[in-house]
């Protein structure tokens, strides 16, 4: 009976050891992503990363927008960035004909867009500054390096910040 015992606690560490070390090799390859702005674009089996040198080499434009921050009036800003269907549209990737578009952030925030709201015009936008200087890390009490700005919808509950990976399903 103790031996039993013994056998189950010696597998579960065992899992509880495996399952720490696979994580910390993902959270190791997240901190590069964050540390190298390098964002994750994802349409079915294909995934292909974007540093913000190729995000820069697209169009990119300066917006204003109004932000309204927890507890704080709204007040204007200049966002600068690139549209989000030019970014897959670089990297090879076609997402006409597809549904969802899920933005995924570093803290786990989590948002869904249209495919079709990504493709509209001067709309949904990837961008990396704001007034003219880089977003900052989450570390940093920035909330970039890239944030999600959808300038058609004037709450900034979907504005997705810290974002890490884009996928298209
Ligand atoms: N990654 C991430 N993005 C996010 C959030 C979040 O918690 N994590 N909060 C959302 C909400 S509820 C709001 S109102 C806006 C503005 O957040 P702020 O309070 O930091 O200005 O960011 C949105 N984007
Ligand atoms: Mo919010």
């Amino acid at each position: 009976m103790n031996k039993k015992i013994l056998i189950i606690v010696v597998v579960l560490a065992l899992v509880m050891a495996i399952t720490a070390y696979l994580n910390r090799g993902d959270l190791a390859l997240k901190r590069d992503m964050q540390e190298n702005a390098i964002i994750a674009l994802k349409v079915e089996d294909t995934s292909v990363q974007m540093d913000l040198q190729k995000i820069r080499e697209l169009q990119v434009e300066d917006f204003a927008a109004s932000l309204k921050s927890n507890g704080q009036d709204p007040r204007q800003v200049t966002y600068t960035g690139v549209a989000l269907k030019d970014v897959f549209a670089a990297a090879g990737l076609e997402i006409t004909g597809k549904d969802m578009v899920i933005v995924k952030a570093v803290d786990g925030y989590t948002v869904a867009l249209s495919v079709e709201e990504v493709l509209d015009d001067q709309n949904v936008y990837l961008v990396f500054q704001r007034d003219g200087k880089p977003l900052g890390k989450k570390e940093e009490g920035g909330f970039g390096p890239y944030q999600v700005v959808i300038r058609k919808d004037a709450f900034s509950q979907r504005w997705c910040k810290f974002v890490s990976e884009v996928g298209v399903q």
